[in-house]
């Protein structure tokens, strides 16, 4: 055989060598490095030159996460070690009473004894092994002694590594983890399942179990699945005595240096009160974390205490798993209301009799659409199941048919906007049915008026939804342009509107007539355009008649904008009613600085910064537009490839990281002094 060229092995190592660093800064560290398009444009050169080369082609290579073919079923594999499962405790009580039995087995005191707290992740839980520091198998959690062998789904998770990164690297090591998929992951897929009529899972752990027994791949790979390890299950080192990794919390840093996610939320802490409170802390940002917990994993820290501990059954006696109270409970469905959203889409709610879940009490949840009733097979008087997690509209999840009374109703979709009383249309092949009514529906007003005065689109201070309601319920505001008209005699006049607030009003109004043209088409409301759509159209065409004039290969030429959110925006402005509101916006008054038609290598191309604190002289997103404006990316974080950090009042973690990293930071008046050299040398 002949040997490789030997520049085209260093351009593949290379290749590899950027991509898995890539993968790791995104998918563990969320730092993005790379654009996306830097990224699939390597990803595609090193398929091209390992298709050419199939000699070169190796098991971690970052081109072998997405390639394998669909099995038949997945072959059983025994765990070496069994996957234990865990005590509960459900009190503070039931933590002390753990910590007592565990100080009584040690013989010390409770107070003494060092724990670490972390969140009892709730996806799917897995095993991967590592020889000479590459990925040879993985497999799920099963019965606990044996498991499902799905290495080639697991291999198409990004936070999988498929080759340990760093130094020491052991002969063998056993990783265990959670795989789960973020709320916004799992709202997308269903969101898509919706509109495709696939499989709607009923939460993301099911959708997160559900894709890792997917027996193409090519579907795993396509869902949203992120790796956290918890566990460091075997590992055979030389020289490895427990002097170099004496505790849970040291094996867990020594697995994030080798490229694993493991969570950011550990901490030791020593004594049953500490854990407590960690306990009560975690449970107050629950609701925050953008993915599911159904606890917190209780641990001794100590290697050698949680051995001298051992197991009972099948739980370790070292460990136990604090419950928080559950994201599902059971209800009555009362009766189901229509609601009309700003561009027509009818939402069919649920009144439930109201039921407390995971601490808040819950009496609306959404339906979705006409289809999901179908799916659900529900009726007025069935008893739901529904679920609430995070910022996420609680849900109907499933109905108890067995439970469904005599006189239960079926749910009757509307054939007019029960607002305006227009036609409901329903586009063959979309989900949504929507009120036709446009403008002349008093519901989508309201909820247009709303969204222009939203704080990313015009950013109206003191203009409420009561308020709002009672002006169109007045029918003083027709459109957008009518806020403009509003005196302060006329909003003194109604209820709780004292001279002050309507003074103030006035005020705040005619401050957001000064805007930006990103803002002003966001606050337009065409439909599919958000942020960073507006913003993207503002750069690309510069003013608004030259947007308003575009055809639609001119608006597919725009970054992000498709086929659909071009014909959305190009319809919108061929609209006369839109034109009029336009026309009467400017009429009014509202203005803005034309964008910088971005053409060509920019003064920032290339660069990337991180705003951070609180600037005086004008919001992050502005500075994020100015800086976009002029070529710069900006990221959420900072990274050795960061170019600048602009440090506003109360800057904290990521001022301390850039001076660690060396990156250059600017102040605010630095800042601005630079943005307007810029702005005029371009
Ligand atoms: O986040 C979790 N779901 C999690 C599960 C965790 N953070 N740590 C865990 N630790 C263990 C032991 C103590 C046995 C190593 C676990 C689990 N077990 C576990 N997951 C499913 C069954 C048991």
């Amino acid at each position: 055989m002949s040997q490789p060229d030997p520049q085209l092995l260093e351009e593949v190592t290379q290749l590899r060598a950027e991509l898995d660093e890539a993968n790791y800064r995104y998918y563990v560290l969320d730092e993005p490095t790379l654009t996306d398009a830097d990224y699939d444009r390597r990803l595609q050169r090193l398929k091209q030159l390992e298709a050419e080369n199939p000699s070169l082609i190796s098991p971690d290579s970052p081109t072998q996460r997405v390639g394998a073919a669909p099995a038949d079923g997945f072959p059983s594999v025994a765990h070496a070690i069994p996957m234990l499962s865990l005590d509960n405790a459900f009190s503070a009580e039931d933590i002390v009473a753990f910590a007592q039995r565990v100080a009584e087995r040690l013989e010390c005191e409770a107070d003494e004894v060092e724990f670490t707290c972390e969140p009892k992740l709730d996806g799917a839980a897995v095993s991967l092994v590592y020889e000479q520091g590459v990925l040879v198998s993985g497999a799920t959690r099963g019965d606990g002694r044996t498991g499902e062998g799905i290495t080639s789904n697991l291999r198409t998770l990004r936070s999988v590594p498929l080759k340990l990164m760093g130094k020491h690297i052991p002969e063998l090591l056993e990783v265990r983890g959670e795989v789960i998929m973020r709320h916004k992951g799992f709202e997308a897929l269903n969101e898509r399942a919706r509109e495709e009529g696939s499989k709607v899972f009923a939460n993301p752990r099911n959708a997160a179990a559900g894709s890792l027994r997917q027996l193409n791949p090519q579907i795993t790979a396509t869902r949203p699945l992120e790796f956290h390890a918890y566990q460091v299950a075997r590992i055979d080192m030389a020289n490895l005595d427990d002097s170099v990794m004496p505790t849970h919390s040291r094996q867990m840093q020594r697995l994030k240096d080798w490229g694993f996610r493991s969570s950011a939320e550990l901490k030791v802490l020593t004594g049953p009160q500490a854990v407590v409170e960690y306990c009560e802390q975690l449970g107050a940002k629950r609701d925050q974390l953008g993915y599911d917990i159904d606890g917190v994993v209780i641990k001794v820290n100590a290697l050698r205490y949680q051995r001298e501990l051992g197991f009972v059954a099948r739980a370790p006696r070292w460990a136990t798993a604090f419950k928080y109270p559950a994201q599902e409970e059971v209800t009555t469905l009362n009766d189901v209301e229509f609601q009309v959203g700003r561009t027509g889409a009818i939402t069919p709610v649920a009144r439930l009799e109201p039921v407390s879940v995971a601490g808040v009490i819950v009496s609306n949840a959404t339906l979705h659409n006409a289809d999901e009733i179908t799916r659900l097979d529900v009726m007025i008087g069935d008893t739901v199941t529904i679920r609430r997690a995070g910022d996420v509209i609680p849900q109907v999840v499933r109905v108890d048919v067995d439970k469904r009374p005599a006189d239960a109703q079926p749910i009757v979709f509307p054939e007019h906007c029960p607002v305006c009383g227009s036609d409901i249309e329903r586009v063959d092949g979309e989900a949504v049915a929507r009120c036709s009514g446009g403008l002349y529906c008093a519901a989508q007003r309201k909820e247009a008026l709303k969204h222009f005065a939203s704080r990313k689109a015009l950013d109206v201070d003191g203009l409420g939804v009561k308020l709002i309601d009672q002006l169109v319920q007045l029918d003083w505001v027709k459109t957008p342009a009518d806020l403009f008209h509003l005196t302060v005699e006329q909003l003194q006049s109604l209820p709780r509107m004292g001279e002050k607030s309507s003074v103030n009003l006035v005020n705040a109004l005619d401050k957001a007539k000064h805007t930006t043209l990103a803002r002003f088409i966001y606050a337009l409301g065409i439909r599919e355009v958000g942020e960073a759509t507006a913003a993207n159209l503002a750069s690309h065409f510069g003013t608004l008649q030259v947007l308003q004039a575009a055809e639609l290969a001119a608006l597919e030429a725009v970054n992000d904008v498709g086929p659909i959110v071009a014909a959305h925006v190009h319809t919108f402005f061929r609209q006369p009613h839109n034109q009029e509101t336009i026309a009467a916006l400017i009429e009014a008054g509202v203005t803005w600085k034309e964008a910088e038609v971005a053409q060509g290598p920019t003064p920032l191309e290339g660069q990337t910064w991180v705003l951070t604190g609180a600037l005086e002289s004008m919001t992050r997103d502005e500075g994020k537009a100015r800086l976009q404006a002029l070529g710069a990316k900006v990221a959420g974080s900072v990274s050795k490839k960061t170019t600048a950090l602009v440090a506003g009042e109360a800057s904290g973690s990521k001022l301390t990281k850039a001076e660690q990293l060396g990156v250059e930071v600017v102040d605010e008046a630095t800042f601005i002094e630079r943005l307007s050299q810029w702005e005029q040398s371009e």
